[in-house]
C-alpha cells in the first residue's frame, strides 16, 4: 500500500535518481545551463538520456509542445518543471538567455520524445516571453515559455463555502452560443448530431456566458462545468448499443493544457470567468487527474515507462471494489486493482506514485487556477488516486491560493467511506487528505429514496446521524443529482411534489448545495446519457425557450418558482447556510429540523404523506419562548404561536414548509 513507510517506494528508480541527484554537487547548480552530463552507467533511472540512442539520432531536435506553456514569478511552485514533447531530444542541453530564468535537472526519455527540465524563476522577473534554447549535437531549437502577470486575488480564487449554491452544467448540453465551433475540420459529420445522445450537440462556453443573467436571476452562486479539457474530435464506431459515440462529456482528455475546441478557447474561458465574477458567480473546473483519454499522445509514446499503470495493450481494469480503499484488512491485489486499474479500457490510469506524474498534475491544477481565475475544483474519481497524492495536491492548492476549494467525487453511499476521504482528520493509514469537501452521496441516496416514497422520511435523520463521522459536516457538498445519475423525475415513484421536496431538502439541510442544470424546470432523464438532454431553448431551432417564463410548461414554471424561492430563502438566512442542525421531529411521514446560527432560528418541516398532518414540536429546545410566533417563510401553512415550549404545526401533504421565529 502507498504508505510513507513503504520500502518499495524508496526503491523506485526515479526516487533513487532524485536522492542521488541531491547528493551530487554538480547537478542543478549551474545558473544557466544543465544538460545530461552523466555517462549511461551512472544513471540508475531508465529515464535518463541514453548515449547509445544519441548515436542513432541523426536529425535536429524539434519541439511540438510545452507543459506548462507559462508560469508566474513569485509562485509557491518554483522551480516549475516543464515537460517538453518533441523529436530527437536525446542528449539535449537547455539554456536560458535571461538571468530571470535558471534551468536545471534535464531528463530525456529513451525515445528522445520527451524532455523534463526545471525552470527557476527570479521573483522579480517581469511578465513576457522567455524562450529557452534546446541544443543537441545535431542542432538546436527553441522551447517557447512565457511569464504571465498574476490575476487579482481580490476577485479571483475565492473558494466555495456554505454561502454558495453550485449549479452543474454539461457545456455540450446547456446552450449553443457559437455555431461556428460545431464542426471542427477534423471531425466527421456524425460527431455533431443532436439526435444521437452520445454525439456532440453544439453547446459551448459562449452559451454559458449568454445565460449568466438567467443563472444569476435563479439565485445560484457558483457554476461547475463538466471538463473543458480538449477531447478527441472523432467518433467511435462499434457494434455495441453505445456506438457511435463521442467524448462530448469531456472526461477523455487528450491535452491537459488546452480548451476543447468545440467549447471555445482560453480567451472565451477567461471571458466566462470574468463575466461570471462580475455578476457574483464563481466558477468551478472539473479536473480529472486520475486518467486521460486513450487518444492522448502519451498513450502510444509515454513520457516515462511508468507514466501510466500499464499500457493500452496490457493493463488491469478497475473492478470498483471501493471498500478495499477503506478497509485496513484489504489484500494488496484488490487494493492495487482499485487504485491502478483503468476506469475503463479507454481511460489510461495515471501513476501519481511516479513523482514526475504527481508534479505534472499538481502544476497543471495550479496552472488552470492561475490562468483563468477559477474559484474551485471538482476532482473526478478522486478515490482512485493515492491518498498521499490527494493530500499533496490539496496542500499545493492551499499554499498558493489560501481560499481555494476542491471537492472530490467519492461515489459511495456509505458515510463511513465518504468521510474517510474528506480532509481534517487522519485515517487509519496516517493520512489526512486535506481535501476541502466530498459530495454527500449517502444523503443524496437517502433523499431520493425518501421523496420517492421508498423509505420513511425519518430515514433522512437516520442518515444525518452519521455526520458524527465528519470533522465538519458543513463542508459536505449536498447534491440533488449530477450527470452520472438518473434525474429525479425519471425515478420510480417520482412526482413533481417529491422533486420539490428533494430540492428544498438539499437547499435547507447542512452543507454546500449543488443542483444539476434543468432541475429547476423538473427535467426528466433516465441513466446516462438520457440524463444529459439539451436544455430547451439553448439550441438553434428549439421550439420553445425554457430559459424564459413564457417558454415553460406549467409544471416547469412551478418547479422554477419553488427552486428560486428556496434559493432566495437560503441567501437571506444565515441559519440555513451556516447554522447547526437540530432534529425536532421524525417519523414515517414527517421530518422537522431547526437550523440555528447566532440569533437566528429557521425551522424546516417536510410532510411526505398525502394527508395534512398536525404535529407538536418541542421548540423550547431551540430557545423559542412562550408567546413567540413561528412565521411561515415558504409553504402553504399558517403562523404558529409557541405555547408551553411547544409549537403545533399544521403541515399540508407532500410539501415542505419553512418557518422563522419572529
Ligand atoms: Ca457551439
Ligand atoms: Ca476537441
Ligand atoms: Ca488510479
Amino acid at each position: 500500500m502507498a504508505t510513507p513507510f513503504d520500502v518499495r517506494w524508496w526503491l523506485r528508480p526515479t526516487v533513487l535518481l532524485l536522492l542521488w541527484a541531491g547528493l551530487c554537487p554538480d547537478l542543478g547548480r549551474s545558473p544557466d545551463e544543465n544538460g545530461n552530463r552523466f555517462s549511461e552507467g551512472q544513471r540508475p533511472s531508465a529515464h535518463q538520456t541514453a548515449e547509445p540512442f544519441q548515436a542513432s539520432q541523426t536529425k535536429a531536435p524539434s519541439v511540438a509542445k510545452v507543459d506548462p506553456p507559462s508560469w508566474w514569478a513569485g509562485h509557491t511552485i518554483n522551480p516549475v518543471r516543464l515537460l517538453v514533447r518533441g523529436q530527437n531530444l536525446n542528449g539535449a542541453r537547455v539554456l536560458s538567455n535571461s538571468r530571470a530564468l535558471q534551468v536545471s535537472e534535464v531528463l530525456v526519455n529513451h525515445a528522445g520524445t520527451y524532455l523534463f527540465v526545471n525552470v527557476s524563476i527570479n521573483s522579480k522577473a517581469r511578465p513576457g516571453s522567455y524562450p529557452l534554447k534546446l541544443i543537441t549535437r545535431q542542432g538546436s531549437t527553441t522551447i517557447p515559455f512565457t511569464l504571465k502577470a498574476s490575476l487579482a486575488t481580490s476577485t479571483n480564487f475565492q473558494g466555495i463555502t456554505a454561502d454558495d449554491v453550485i449549479y452543474l452544467i454539461m457545456p455540450d448540453r446547456f446552450a449553443d452560443g457559437d455555431q461556428s465551433n460545431n464542426t471542427p475540420a477534423d471531425a466527421p459529420a456524425a460527431a455533431n448530431d443532436r439526435k444521437n445522445p452520445r454525439a456532440y450537440h453544439g453547446g459551448d462556453l459562449r452559451g454559458v456566458i449568454n445565460h449568466l443573467p438567467y443563472l444569476k436571476e435563479l439565485g445560484v452562486t457558483a457554476l461547475w462545468l463538466n471538463p473543458w479539457y480538449d477531447n478527441w474530435n472523432g467518433v467511435n464506431n462499434c457494434e455495441k448499443p453505445w456506438c457511435p459515440n463521442t467524448y462530448y462529456h469531456g472526461y477523455h482528455a487528450i491535452d491537459y493544457y488546452a480548451v476543447e475546441d468545440r467549447f471555445g478557447d482560453l480567451s472565451t474561458l477567461r471571458e466566462l470567468v470574468e463575466k461570471a465574477h462580475a455578476l457574483g458567480l464563481k466558477i468551478i473546473q472539473d479536473q480529472v487527474a486520475n486518467h486521460v483519454g486513450s487518444r492522448h499522445p502519451w498513450v502510444t509514446d509515454p513520457p516515462l515507462d511508468d507514466w501510466f499503470h500499464g499500457t493500452l495493450a496490457q493493463h488491469t481494469v478497475n473492478r470498483f471494489n471501493n471498500s478495499t480503499l477503506l478497509s485496513p484488512h484489504a489484500n494488496r491485489d484488490e487494493f492495487r486493482n482499485t487504485l491502478d486499474g483503468w476506469f475503463s479500457d479507454d481511460l489510461p490510469d495515471m501513476n501519481q506514485e511516479e513523482p514526475e506524474v504527481a508534479r505534472y498534475e499538481i502544476q497543471n491544477a495550479l496552472w488552470w487556477i492561475g490562468t483563468t481565475g477559477i474559484d474551485g475544483i471538482r476532482q473526478d474519481t478522486i478515490q482512485y488516486m493515492p491518498r498521499s497524492f490527494i493530500r499533496d495536491l490539496s496542500n499545493a492548492l492551499h499554499r498558493q491560493y489560501p481560499k481555494m476549494w476542491m471537492v472530490g467525487e467519492v461515489f459511495d453511499r456509505d458515510a463511513a467511506h465518504t468521510s474517510f476521504f474528506i480532509g481534517g482528520h487522519r485515517g487509519w493509514d496516517g493520512f489526512d487528505t486535506k481535501l476541502d469537501s466530498v459530495f454527500d452521496f449517502p444523503l443524496w441516496n437517502a433523499s431520493l429514496l425518501a421523496f420517492t416514497g421508498k423509505v420513511p422520511l425519518k430515514a433522512l435523520r437516520e442518515q444525518l446521524k452519521y455526520d458524527a463521522l465528519y470533522p465538519d459536516p458543513l463542508r459536505l457538498t449536498v447534491f440533488t443529482n449530477n450527470h452520472d445519475t438518473a434525474r429525479f423525475m425519471s425515478l420510480d415513484g417520482a412526482t413533481l411534489d417529491g422533486a420539490m421536496m428533494h430540492v428544498a431538502f438539499a437547499l435547507s439541510v447542512r452543507g454546500i448545495p449543488q443542483l444539476y442544470y434543468g432541475e429547476e424546470i423538473a427535467m426528466e432523464g433516465k441513466d446516462d446519457p438520457d440524463n444529459r438532454r439539451d436544455f430547451p431553448g439553448g439550441f438553434p431551432g428549439d421550439p420553445r425557450n425554457a430559459f424564459e417564463a413564457s417558454g415553460r410548461k406549467q409544471r416547469e414554471q412551478k418547479m422554477y418558482e419553488w427552486t428560486r424561492a428556496w434559493l432566495r430563502l437560503r441567501a437571506e438566512h444565515p441559519a440555513l447556510r451556516s447554522g447547526s442542525l437540530i432534529d425536532l421531529f421524525y417519523d414515517d411521514d414527517i421530518y422537522v429540523f431547526a437550523r440555528r446560527y447566532q440569533n437566528e432560528t429557521v425551522i424546516v418541516a417536510f410532510n411526505g404523506s398525502q394527508q395534512e398532518k398536525k404535529i407538536t414540536v418541542p421548540v423550547s429546545v431551540v430557545g423559542l419562548k412562550d408567546g413567540a410566533t413561528l412565521a411561515v417563510l415558504i409553504g402553504t401553512a399558517t403562523n404558529v404561536q409557541v405555547v408551553k415550549g411547544q409549537a403545533t404545526l399544521t403541515l399540508p401533504g407532500r410539501t415542505a414548509v419553512a418557518y422563522k421565529l419572529r
